[in-house]
C-alpha cells in the first residue's frame, strides 16, 4: 500500500517530483512545469553578468555546474553539459543558487561569556582559542587537544589541518565525519589492495550489463548517478538492476529484483552469492591462479578452505537468516554471473554496520572471484557521500590512523617519509594513532581531551548517541567553525568562528570517482566570515607554528600537496590549478601535466602505476595479488527485545542535506517533511497507530518525537527515519557501537520502542 497523501509533494506525486527533480535543470525550468518553477524560483533571475565553471557543494556525485553572477552575487546555476553529469542537476544542485543567502549565516566571531555567546573581534576570539590550546598542551601534553573535521572542507583545508595538528602541534587526534561515513570502505580497500579508493569510474555505468545496488538509495542520495544508470537502461533495456535494501526505497521501486533483507545480514547474503558462483563453476580461474590470495584475519588460507567456508552459506540456509527466498538469492547470483560485466554500487547500508568492513570486503571478493574487475562496466564501486570525503580526507590522511597518500601512522617508514616531505625533524609525528570519532567524544567526556576544534560538521546532531556526546562537548573547550549559527553544535561552543563557504572561498573537491575538480572563489563572504584555511593559518601563527604552514592560499597549498603526491601510488602531480580551471577535473593517478588521468586503476596500459602487460597488476600489494577475506555472519549488535521490539534504521531523503543547517533554511526544501517515522501498515494496525500521530521513538539511550507515516516501505518490525531534523534528533536513540576495524558507528541498526505521546512534546533540544 502506497500512501499517496503523505508520500507526495505539493500536489505532485513523489514519483513525478523525483523524476522532475533529477532532470537537467535547464529542462526543469523550461516549460511544462509551472508549479515547480514557482516553487524553485524564489528570486527571479534578472540578469546574469557572467557564468563560471564550478562544482555542486552537496553530494559525492560531484556534478559540474555553471554558476551565474550578478552584481557580486550568485544568482543562478545550471548543469554543466560538458561535465560527467551531462548538464543535469538535482533539486539540491539547483539550490546552490540560494545557499549563500539563506538566513542565519554566521557573520561575526562569538565568545561565550557568562553562559551566553556574545559577538567578539577576530583578534579576541583567536587569541582566546590559541591561549586555551597552548595552556592545555603545556599542562597536559599535546594529546589533550584535537581536531574534528569534515568531508565538506576543500582538500587544501583538510590537508592543512592534518599537517598542523600532526606535524605542528604533534598530536594524531585528527578525525572527522568521514569516520562516520567512509571508514569501512577505506579499510576494506586498503586491506584487499594495499591502497584505498575505488578502481572504477562513472564511465563504467555506461558499460555495465547488470547493476547490483546494495545499501544505497542511489535515486535519492546520488540522483544524477541514478540518472546515468537510467541512461544505460534506456540504451540497453535488458540491463537488470538488483537492489539489496531492507526498505522498498525509490531505488528499489525501479529494480528488477529487490532483495528486502533483514538489516545487518549482508555478510550472509554475499557469502551465499559466492556459494552460487562456486557451485555453478563460474569462478574466474585465471583470477584465482594469478591475481588473488585468501585470508581469514591474519591467517593465510587457500581456495579449498574458502570453498569449505562457503558450504555453510547455501541459499536455503541463508534465506532464513536474511528473511528472503532462496530462489531470489539464486536469481541474483545468476544475473550477476551471467551479465559479462556487473557493476556493484554501495553506500551506508553496508558501511554503517558493526560488520561494515566485512560486508565491504565480501562485495569486493564477489568481483575478484568472478573476474568482474578492471574491465569497462565490470567493477566494484563504493560511492562517497560528501563532496570531498575521498580527496579531502582519505587521500590527505586527515584521520587519526593515517597520513597522506595511503600512508599509516603505525608504519615507521611512512612517518619518516612524511617528516622529510614536511620538513620537520625525525620523530615529530607521534607513533600511535589518535582518537577516532567516537573515542574523541568519549575523551571529552572523561576530561582527557581538553580542547577541540570542530570544522564544517555538526556532531551535536550527527554523532550517534547524541545525548551522551552533547554532555561530553559541554565539558571541553569547544571551538566551532561553521557557516551558520545556530546549529546543534554551535550552541555548545565556547567560541564560534564564522566561515565563508563554497564559492566564497574556492578550492578543490574530489568526487566518488577520484576526480579532483575546482570550485573558484567568485563572491565575497558575508559579515566578517573567513575561510577555514585562513582560520587554520591564523591559528598556527598564534601557536608559534606558522613555519609549519608556508603555503597560505588555496593554490599554494595545492601546489605543495600535488608535489607530495608524486612520491606515492596516488600520484596526481599532473593535476595543476591551471588544468583544473580549464578542464572538468581529472581522475588520478595523473603523474604528468600531459597525462589525461586514469579511468580504471590496476589495469596495465591504462593506469600509469601498473606494471607489465598482463590483465591486472594490484601494485599496492607486495605480491601483486588482491586478498579475498573470509568473513562469517555475526548476530546483530543490539537484538530487539520485549522492551525495544523494533529495529530502527536511519538515513536520508532527496531534498534534505544531513543536519539541515543549509537545506532546512531554504523555503522550497523546508516544506518537505523530515520529522516522520516510517511504520509498516501491519505494525501500525497492531499498535493502533494512526497517520501523522506523534510518537516517541526511543532506545535505552534516549529518543525523540516523530510523526507516524504509515507506508509499506520498511519490513515489518522495522522503523525508518532521517537524521535531518534540527528539532527532532533521532541520534539520541542510535547506538555508538562501531565496526571493530574501521571504528565506523552502526547508524543503520539499533533496537527501539515506539509509543504514542498525547501531545507533541516541546522540542527540548530545539536549537536556540
Ligand atoms: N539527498 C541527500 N543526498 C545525500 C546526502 C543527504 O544528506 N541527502 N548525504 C550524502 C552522504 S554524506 C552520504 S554518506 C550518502 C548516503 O547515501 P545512502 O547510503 O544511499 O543513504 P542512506 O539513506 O543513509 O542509506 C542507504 C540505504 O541503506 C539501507 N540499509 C539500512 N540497513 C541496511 C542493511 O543492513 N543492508 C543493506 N544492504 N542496506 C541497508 C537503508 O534502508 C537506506 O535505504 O548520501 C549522500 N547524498
Ligand atoms: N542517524 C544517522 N546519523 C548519521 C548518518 C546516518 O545515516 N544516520 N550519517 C552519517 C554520515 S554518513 C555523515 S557524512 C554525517 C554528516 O554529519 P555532519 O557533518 O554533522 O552534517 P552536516 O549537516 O553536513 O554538517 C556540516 C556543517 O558544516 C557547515 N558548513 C557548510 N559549509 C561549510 C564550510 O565551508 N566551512 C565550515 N566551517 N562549515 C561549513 C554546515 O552549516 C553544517 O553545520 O552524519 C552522520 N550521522
Ligand atoms: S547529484 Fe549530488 S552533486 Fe549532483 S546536483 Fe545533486 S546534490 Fe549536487
Ligand atoms: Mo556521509
Amino acid at each position: 500500500m502506497k500512501n499517496e497523501e503523505t508520500d507526495s509533494f505539493e500536489g505532485l506525486s513523489r514519483r513525478d517530483f523525483l523524476r522532475l527533480a533529477s532532470l537537467g535543470s535547464g529542462m526543469v525550468f523550461l516549460g511544462g512545469c509551472g508549479d515547480i518553477r514557482e516553487l524553485w524560483q524564489r528570486q527571479p533571475v534578472i540578469a546574469v553578468d557572467s557564468w563560471h565553471k564550478g562544482v555542486c557543494r552537496f553530494c559525492g556525485t560531484g556534478c559540474g555546474m555553471q554558476i551565474g553572477l550578478h552584481e557580486g552575487k550568485v544568482v543562478d546555476v545550471r548543469g554543466d553539459k560538458y561535465a560527467h553529469n551531462r548538464g543535469r542537476l538535482c533539486i539540491k544542485g539547483v539550490m546552490n543558487r540560494d545557499i549563500l543567502y539563506a538566513p542565519d549565516r554566521a557573520l561575526y566571531p562569538m565568545i561565550r561569556n557568562n553562559g551566553k555567546l556574545v559577538t567578539a573581534s577576530w583578534d579576541d576570539a583567536m587569541s582566546l582559542v590559541a591561549e586555551r590550546f597552548k595552556d592545555a598542551i603545556e599542562t597536559y601534553g599535546s594529546d589533550s587537544v584535537g581536531y574534528f573535521g569534515s568531508g565538506q572542507l576543500f582538500t587544501e583545508e583538510s590537508y592543512t589541518a592534518s599537517k598542523l595538528f600532526k606535524a605542528g602541534i604533534r598530536t594524531n587526534n585528527v578525525d572527522g565525519n568521514p569516520r562516520l561515513c567512509m571508514a569501512s570502505p577505506a579499510y576494506a580497500y586498503t586491506g584487499i589492495f594495499g591502497l584505498d579508493e575505488p578502481m572504477g569510474c562513472y564511465d563504467d555505468m555506461d558499460h555495465a550489463n547488470c547493476f547490483l545496488i546494495t545499501g544505497s538509495n542511489t535515486a535519492e542520495c546520488h540522483p544524477i548517478l541514478w540518472e546515468r544508470i537510467q541512461d544505460r537502461i534506456r540504451s540497453r533495456p535488458e540491463t537488470p538492476i538488483i537492489v539489496v535494501d531492507p526498505r522498498h526505497t525509490r531505488t528499489a521501486r525501479d529494480a528488477d529484483l529487490h532483495l528486502q533483507i533483514i538489516p545487518g545480514t549482508d555478510v550472509a547474503l554475499y557469502n551465499s552469492l559466492m556459494y552460487e558462483v562456486v557451485r555453478r563453476g563460474a569462478a574466474d580461474e585465471e583470477m584465482l591462479a594469478k591475481f588473488v590470495t585468501f585470508k581469514q584475519g591474519d591467517e593465510n588460507k587457500d581456495f579449498e578452505a574458502f570453498r569449505e567456508h562457503l558450504s555453510n552459506y547455501s541459499p536455503e540456509k541463508v534465506a532464513a537468516v536474511c528473511g528472503i527466498s532462496a530462489e531470489s538469492i539464486r536469481e541474483a547470483a545468476y544475473l550477476f554471473i551471467s551479465s559479462g560485466a556487473t557493476m556493484t554500487i554501495w553506500t551506508m547500508g553496508l558501511n554503517q554496520q558493526v560488520q561494515g568492513v566485512a560486508s565491504n570486503q565480501l562485495i569486493i571478493a564477489l568481483h575478484l572471484l568472478t573476474g568482474n574487475i578492471g574491465r569497462p562496466g565490470a567493477t566494484c564501486f563504493s560511492l562517497t557521500g560528501q563532496p570531498n570525503a575521498g580527496g579531502g580526507v582519505r587521500d590527505t590522511g586527515a584521520l587519526s590512523h593515517s597520513l597522506p597518500n595511503g600512508r599509516k601512522i603505525l608504519v615507521p617508514e611512512h612517518r619518516r617519509e612524511m617528516e622529510k616531505l614536511w620538513n620537520v625533524p625525525e620523530g615529530t609525528i607521534k607513533p600511535t594513532p589518535g582518537y577516532h570519532a567516537v573515542e574523541m567524544f568519549k575523551a571529552m567526556e572523561s576530561g582527557e581531551l581538553k580542547c577541540a576544534l570542530i570544522m564544517a560538521t555538526n556532531p551535536g546532531q550527527s554523532m550517534p548517541n547524541t545525548t551522551r556526546y552533547r554532555a561530553a562537548m559541554e565539558k571541553a573547550f569547544l571551538v566551532v567553525a561553521d557557516a551558520f549559527h545556530p546549529t546543534n553544535t554551535t550552541i555548545f561552543a565556547d567560541v564560534v568562528l564564522p566561515t565563508s563557504m563554497w564559492a566564497e572561498k574556492g578550492g578543490v573537491f574530489s568526487n566518488s570517482e577520484r576526480r579532483y575538480h575546482h570550485v573558484p572563489k567568485l563572491v565575497e563572504a558575508p559579515g566578517e566570515a573567513r575561510s577555514d584555511l585562513n582560520i587554520l593559518v591564523d591559528f598556527a601563527d598564534r601557536l608559534g607554528l606558522g613555519h609549519i604552514l608556508p603555503a597560505r592560499t588555496p593554490e599554494a597549498v595545492w601546489e605543495e600537496w600535488r608535489n607530495i603526491s608524486q612520491y606515492s601510488y596516488y600520484n596526481f602531480k599532473g593535476i595543476t590549478y591551471e588544468r583544473m580551471k580549464k578542464e572538468r577535473g581529472l581522475l588520478w593517478p595523473c603523474p604528468t601535466e600531459d597525462h589525461p588521468g586514469t579511468c580504471r586503476r590496476y589495469v596495465p596500459g591504462e593506469d600509469p602505476m601498473a606494471k607489465g602487460n598482463d590483465r591486472l597488476d594490484f601494485y599496492g600489494r607486495p605480491d601483486g595479488r588482491a586478498i579475498i577475506f573470509i568473513h562469517n555472519q555475526q548476530g546483530p549488535p543490539e537484538p530487539p527485545t520485549d522492551d525495544y521490539p523494533f529495529i530502527l534504521t536511519t538515513g536520508r531523503v532527496l531534498e534534505h542535506w544531513h543536519t539541515d543547517t543549509i537545506t532546512g533554511r531554504l523555503e522550497e526544501l523546508e516544506r518537505v517533511p523530515v520529522d516522520f517515522v516510517e511504520v509498516h501498515p501491519a505494525d501500525a494496525q497492531r499498535l493502533n497507530l494512526r497517520q501523522d500521530m506523534p510518537v516517541m521513538v526511543r532506545s535505552n539511550r534516549g529518543g525523540d518525537v516523530f510523526r507516524v507515516r504509515i507506508v509499506e516501505k520498511t519490513r515489518e518490525g522495522m522503523l525508518f527515519t532521517t537524521f535531518h531534523s534540527m528539532k527532532r534528533i533521532i541520534n539520541h536513540a542510535t547506538t555508538d557501537a562501531y565496526d571493530p576495524i574501521s571504528k565506523q558507528p552502526a547508524y543503520k541498526y539499533c533496537a527501539v520502542a515506539i509509543e504514542p505521546v498525547s501531545t507533541t512534546k516541546p522540542a527540548a533540544d530545539e536549537v536556540s
